[in-house]
This record gives structure tokens, C-alpha cells and sequence, in this order.
């Protein structure tokens, strides 16, 4: 598999320079234990086209070899089918990027203006499409909270203990290994009255407890259902920044993730951003006496990195993570989807089909305060895919969430929420990129239902609150 890797990654890497323009598709914002529904926004949802970088969908009738189950055979094949279409309309094969031949069939390119039209007239092409970059607000997150780092008060930043849970002083006794839901059936808490789930202000800064005993139950977590050990087969692919490969708190399934960015951009399939082992933790942090716990407790996650260490990527390599997936993936797998891009048809086709064969899409919503039916693969719609949106602790929409029913399936936890960080940290995070994730463990669990529905919707349909069905 390493070898095998590593031969896609070479194949893959076709040094991409760009001038890269910011686009924000999510954010996360700082970690301040900002008051109910005052999370802060660094920055918007925005998109940016990048000049001359395209994405070919071509005709499934232009596939003019027989693809075998091997994601590098198809790869392979994919690459010498779209290097001669180039050849065949002048255009040099080395500006040829990804390949795909799963979720759909085609290429990304580096095009002038000429170059364009000359292939826009192939009769193998179905649709061409500008590419786009896709940027996450923050490089690094300045919550991290080192496991036994001895820095203790809580977050960087003195603002006041740990958010996001904090149920560590009486968490005493570890979870029964095999009964360890310890809120199945959580009912509704009140602004008024948050019951002893809610992780604001907590009155007692609570020290940083390292040793036996210390991890503690996210609210999300709990707002979910609780926690569930994962015992079956499937795995999540975190479709992100990478995971931190030997974070303590991860099951990290390495060997069937794949670097999707090129070389020049990163050089390691691990995080060193910290979005996608956020991302990760949410789904299946593992449940043992320290840091915190998932949803789906030790579930395999893969890393399918297709965004850059500075938190820069762009549709044409989430698609081809998309590609991956569909290749690899299994009916029951789930793929976690917490990044998204101005209004994208091929990405959405891409994730359409990825989905079709049985693999649970969830993506988020996007955090622009605007209809998701905007954004891809946001407003993308099938059996397999969900669209989430976020609310905080009191179950109120969160002020940046993207709304609309279609495409939104359910609302989850997305503000201060705590989870795996860099560096075997913890730390929070706020954003429709939280949500998703608790969608995405449920989903490996099992069935969904909803349990109430958001306040303070911008739609006239509230959406139902995600919750663990049995
Ligand atoms: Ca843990
Ligand atoms: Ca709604």
C-alpha cells in the first residue's frame, strides 16, 4: 500500500504553482467561550475562480479502456486518456493535474484562453468548468491544549477554563466499556435552564487533568446521543487537511489514506493544520481515560488530504479525494465532507455518484449566514448525502450557518466544539465543519433521527437536530 501510495502521489503531483486567491469556504473561529449564539466569524464564505485552471468532465463513451477495480490502474489509464485528448487539441500533456475515474470521468488542466476553446469543441468533453481554490481561515489553532502540557487555565488567551465540556472533574469513573452512552435519550435542554450537558461558562476554571480518568463527553457528543464504541467494519474518510497520523486519541486507519495535494504544496499525508484531526476526533475519538470521545468511539478514520498545510485547496483535488473514495470506499463507509466552494455542477456530480454506490457524503453547510443552495457540494441532494448545519448548546442556529431546506437534512452541534487538535492537543472550534462530523458518526452508528428541531432558523423550516436513532 505504501508503494502504492506513493506511485499515485508521483502521479499526482504535477507541481502546481499558483497564485493562489483566497476563497472561505469555512471557518473556525476563535475559541473566546463567546456568549449563546455569539460565536465570533473570522472570516466569510467566499469564492474565488482561479484563472486558466479548469476541471474536464469528459463523456463516460470517450473512456476507451476497461477499468479494473484498482484504483491505480484506473488512475493510470485515466492519465494516458486525458494526456492524448490534450496531445490531440495541441496542448502540452504537461499541464494536465488530477485524473479521475470513479465519481466521474475526467481530468483538471492548466488552460489559456485558446487552449480552452480548442477543447471545449472536443467531442469527448462533456463539460469544463473554472477551477476554484478553497481556503480555511486559520493556519493553526491557538486553543490547543497540550494533554498533561501542565499550562494550565484552559485555553490560550485566559478566556476562562475549558470549552466545550469540561465534565472532567467528575468524570471519575471511566464508561462501562460495552453500556457507555451516557445520555441516550438527552431531552431538550432550555435556554433558561441548560441542564449539566451545556459547556458554557463554567463557574470554576477547571485545571488541565492529565493522568487516568480525565476525558470528558463533549456537549455535541452528548447533544447526539452520546458516545457508541464502534465495533463494525466500515471506516470514515476525513476528507480535510490530513489527520495527525499518531495523535493518541485517533485511530487512524494510515495505510488506506492517500495525500491528494500535490508535492510542492505537502509533503505529509499527517495534519499540520489541525482542521481535519478536529474533524476527525468529532467522528471517532477513541473512548479511554483522557482527552475526549467521538461519536462513532475508535472508528477507523482515513485521511484523504486534499487541502494544503496552510489550509489552501481547491475543487479539482476535492474532487479527485471524491474519486479516491469511490474507488476505495464501501457501502456503509462514510465521507466527511467540511469544506465547500462557490456553486461547483462537476463537484457535485462528483459527490453524487461517490454517494450513489452506498458511501454516506456528509458535508456541511457552509457558514456564510446564506442559503447552502449556493454553495457545493452543499446544495448537492441523494439518498447518501447529508447536508448539516450548525447550532450551538441551546439549540439555536448558529448566526453563521447557511440554511434552506433543501439541501439541509439536519442541524448538529457546531459551536464551541471540542475536539482533537495538533500536537495531541484538544481544543475548540466553531463552524458547520463541527457539524458535519456528528452527522457523519452517527451515520457510521447507524440510523439518524431527529430529536426537536433548531431555534432561531432563517428558513421557514427548522431543521431536526441529528440524533442517534436506538
Ligand atoms: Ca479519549
Ligand atoms: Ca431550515
Amino acid at each position: 500500500m505504501k508503494t502504492l501510495r506513493k506511485r499515485m502521489t508521483k502521479g499526482l503531483t504535477l507541481g502546481i504553482v499558483a497564485t493562489l486567491t483566497m476563497l472561505v469556504s469555512c471557518y473556525e473561529a476563535l475559541d473566546q467561550e463567546a456568549p449563546f449564539n455569539q460565536e465570533l466569524i473570522t472570516q466569510d464564505f467566499s469564492s474565488e475562480f482561479i484563472p486558466g485552471e479548469y476541471i474536464v468532465e469528459l463523456h463516460p463513451s470517450a473512456v476507451n479502456f476497461r477499468k479494473s477495480d484498482k484504483y491505480e490502474d484506473v488512475q493510470a489509464g485515466m492519465r494516458k486518456l486525458s494526456s492524448e485528448i490534450l496531445f490531440r487539441n495541441k496542448i502540452s500533456p504537461e499541464n494536465l493535474r488530477m485524473v479521475y475515474g470513479h465519481a466521474m470521468d475526467g481530468f483538471s488542466v492548466q488552460l489559456s484562453d485558446q487552449e480552452f476553446e480548442a477543447l471545449r469543441k472536443d467531442p469527448r468533453v462533456k463539460h469544463i468548468e473554472q477551477d476554484q481554490v478553497i481556503t480555511l481561515s486559520r493556519p493553526n489553532d491557538s486553543t490547543v491544549n497540550n494533554r498533561g502540557g501542565g499550562n494550565g487555565g484552559g485555553n490560550g488567551g485566559g478566556n476562562g477554563g475549558n470549552n466545550g465540556g469540561g465534565p472532567k472533574k467528575n468524570n471519575t469513573t471511566e464508561p462501562a466499556p460495552t453500556d457507555p452512552e451516557p445520555t441516550p435519550t438527552d431531552p431538550e435542554p432550555t435556554p433558561e435552564n441548560p441542564d449539566s450537558t451545556e459547556p458554557e461558562p463554567s463557574p470554576e476554571p477547571e485545571p488541565i487533568v492529565s493522568g487516568p480518568s480525565s476525558q470528558e463527553v463533549p456537549w455535541g457528543i452528548k447533544r447526539v446521543g452520546g458516545f457508541t464504541r464502534y465495533t463494525g467494519t466500515n471506516v470514515a474518510f476525513i476528507l480535510d487537511t490530513g489527520i495527525e497520523l499518531d495523535h493518541p486519541d485517533l485511530n487512524v486507519f494510515v495505510s488506506l489514506g492517500i495525500k491528494i495535494v500535490p508535492d510542492d504544496i505537502s509533503t505529509t499525508l499527517s495534519d499540520l493544520h489541525s482542521h481535519g484531526t478536529h474533524v476527525a476526533g468529532i467522528v471517532g475519538a477513541i473512548d479511554n481515560n483522557f482527552g475526549v470521545v467521538g461519536v462513532a468511539a475508535g472508528a477507523p478514520v482515513v485521511p484523504v488530504k486534499i487541502m494544503g498545510d496552510d489550509g489552501r485547496g481547491r475543487v479539482s483535488w476535492a474532487i479527485a479525494g471524491v474519486d479516491y473514495v469511490a474507488s476505495v470506499g464501501k457501502p456503509g463507509d462514510v465521507a466527511n465532507l467540511s469544506i465547500g466552494a462557490s456553486a461547483s455542477t462537476t463537484f457535485d456530480n462528483a459527490v453524487i455518484n461517490a454517494s450513489n454506490k452506498g458511501i454516506w457524503f456528509v458535508t456541511s453547510a457552509g457558514n456564510s449566514a446564506d442559503d447552502a443552495n449556493n454553495y457545493s457540494p452543499a446544495r448537492a441532494n441523494g439518498p447518501f448525502l447529508q447536508t448539516v448545519s450548525s447550532m450551538d448548546s441551546s439549540d439555536r442556529m448558529a448566526s453563521s450557518s447557511n440554511y434552506g431546506n433543501p439541501p439541509i437534512d439536519w442541524a448538529a452541534p457546531g459551536v464551541s466544539i471540542r475536539s482533537t487538535v495538533l500536537r495531541g492537543g484538544y481544543g475548540s472550534k466553531n463552524g458547520t465543519s463541527m457539524a458535519a462530523p456528528h452527522v457523519a458518526g452517527l451515520r457510521l452508528l447507524g440510523n439518524i433521527r431527529g430529536d426537536g428541531f433548531i431555534k432561531n432558523d432563517k428558513d421557514s423550516t427548522p431543521d431536526p437536530i441529528a440524533h442517534r436513532a436506538n
